[in-house]
């Protein structure tokens, strides 16, 4: 399968982050579209195109604009899911700093289809470059008539506030990010009742990732038949895989849902040299890990979940046979006991013991018990934490001890790691 840049495709061009270059690119070409059409026409264009969300679970684009509520006296709020910090993920970034205007008309759109007049961007603070980035593109937009009253002469009236966090990966929650926004510290909310019905100041909102909003203005400019070319059946179009680790040429590739990691590493330069896979993540650090017996999944919603792991953000993380597997997941594992943000007792207290048991084994001086309570811990937090952070961090334990136990028995063995550089035969 070919690669098919249609997000990415101006990102190489000299200074693509301007209105300039962005309407030379066609840009804003869907936006007077969608205004000559009705919002409930608009929601259901992106139904029939069957976006999917790109932000890691995959929900119906089209069907959460439908949850909100029609006729009701209350406002309605969009916002922009842009904290993006789950580990490996790295594609809302690049496309926020190459075309922030990409991601302006899909907000405009999106706004006008649930019939919000008020949208918000949430970015994370510590990336300075995308806000300054995305604050020039919405005074630009200001400026030409994209946003502020009367858009376009539509009637339509839209003010669009970039707001930065201040760096928590739990603001990415859809709920925690609402309480942030609003100047609470960042804790995720009971759901029900969800966003769509109370979000943001307890009114209907959409939460969407950028990505999936700067997906909708090509929908409208090309259509739906030319979206539903791309992809499969049940997981149209085309997305962000962003590939790291020991891969030959690291970065974003912009490609059809349904592309495979063989694939996908042969426009990347393979494996670096001299070097075989060893494991990987389909979706980010939170999603169950592969090894070289999936290279031929197809990456779409269905066929990764049908082996057992989750497309997530689509963050491929690529770990080669130099890898140690214990040391990876004990770096993960510390990254959610850092990011708990301490609400409920199995990820607050589990995360914690994780990080305890896994340091041990790695640095070989664990038992073979521990990996029976190691199991357990996790079966602990799993399913029974509040938000999905608790259920991510027990997912690489869960994956690495079904594919690599022996390798965890390794270190019990030998008293220290295998892949240890001072020692290893792995490194010679
Ligand atoms: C109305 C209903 N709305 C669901 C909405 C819901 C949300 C969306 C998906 O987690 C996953 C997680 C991470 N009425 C609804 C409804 N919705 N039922 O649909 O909801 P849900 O609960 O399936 O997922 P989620 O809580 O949004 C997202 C995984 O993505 N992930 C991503 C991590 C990325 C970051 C980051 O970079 N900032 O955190 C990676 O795998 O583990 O499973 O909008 O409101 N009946
Ligand atoms: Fe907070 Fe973790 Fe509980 Fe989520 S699972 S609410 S991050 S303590």
């Amino acid at each position: 399968m070919t690669l098919t840049p249609v997000l990415s495709r101006h990102w190489a061009e000299p200074q693509p982050w301007t209105l300039a270059a962005y309407r030379r690119q066609e840009g804003y070409r869907g936006l007077p579209k969608a205004l000559r059409m009705g919002p409930d026409e608009v929601i259901a264009l992106v139904k029939d195109a069957g976006l999917r969300g790109r932000g890691g679970a995959g929900f119906p684009t089209g069907m959460k604009w439908g949850f909100i509520p029609q006729g009701d006296d209350k406002p309605h709020y969009l916002v922009v899911n842009a904290d993006e910090s789950e580990p490996g993920t790295c594609k809302d970034m690049p496309l926020m700093l190459a075309t922030p205007h990409a991601l302006i008309e899909g907000v405009i759109i999106a706004a006008y289809a649930i019939r919000a007049s008020h949208a918000f961007i949430y970015v994370r603070g510590e990336v300075v470059p995308v806000l300054r980035r995305l604050q020039t593109a919405v005074r630009e937009a200001y400026a030409a008539g994209f946003l502020g009253r009367d858009i376009l002469g539509s009637g339509f009236d839209l003010e669009l506030i970039v707001h930065a966090g201040a760096g928590a990966y739990i603001c990415g929650e859809e709920t925690a990010l609402l309480d942030s926004l609003e100047g609470r510290r960042g804790q995720p909310r009971l759901r029900p009742p969800f966003p769509a019905v109370a979000g943001l100041y307890a009114c209907p909102t959409v939460v969407n990732n950028v990505e999936s909003i700067a997906s909708v203005p090509s929908i409208l400019a090309e259509g739906v038949e030319w979206f539903r070319s791309f992809g499969t059946e049940k997981s149209p179009g085309f997305t962000l895989y962003s590939l790291s680790g020991h891969v030959t040429r690291p970065g974003q590739y912009e490609a059809p849902l349904g592309i495979t990691l063989r694939e996908l590493l042969s426009h990347a330069g393979e494996v670096r040299a001299g070097h075989t896979l060893k494991f990987w993540t389909p979706g980010g650090s939170s999603t169950p890990i592969f090894t070289a017996e999936h290279l031929d999944v197809p990456l779409d919603y269905e066929n990764v979940a049908a082996h057992g792991s989750m497309l997530g953000t689509k963050a491929l993380q690529i770990f080669d046979d130099t890898t140690c597997v214990v040391r990876a997941v004990l770096r993960w594992t510390e990254f959610y006991a850092h990011e708990s943000c301490g609400k409920c007792t199995p990820c607050r207290e589990g995360t914690y013991w994780l990080v305890q048991l896994l340091e041990r084994l790695e640095a070989g001086t664990g038992t073979e018990a521990d990996l029976d309570t190691l199991t357990d811990i996790a079966d602990n937090i799993n399913g029974k934490s509040f938000c999905a952070l608790g259920d991510g961090a027990a997912s690489p334990i869960f994956s690495s001890l079904k594919y690599f136990r022996g390798e965890y028995l390794e270190h019990v063995r030998l008293g220290h790691c295998p892949f240890d550089p001072a020692r290893s035969t792995v490194w010679a």
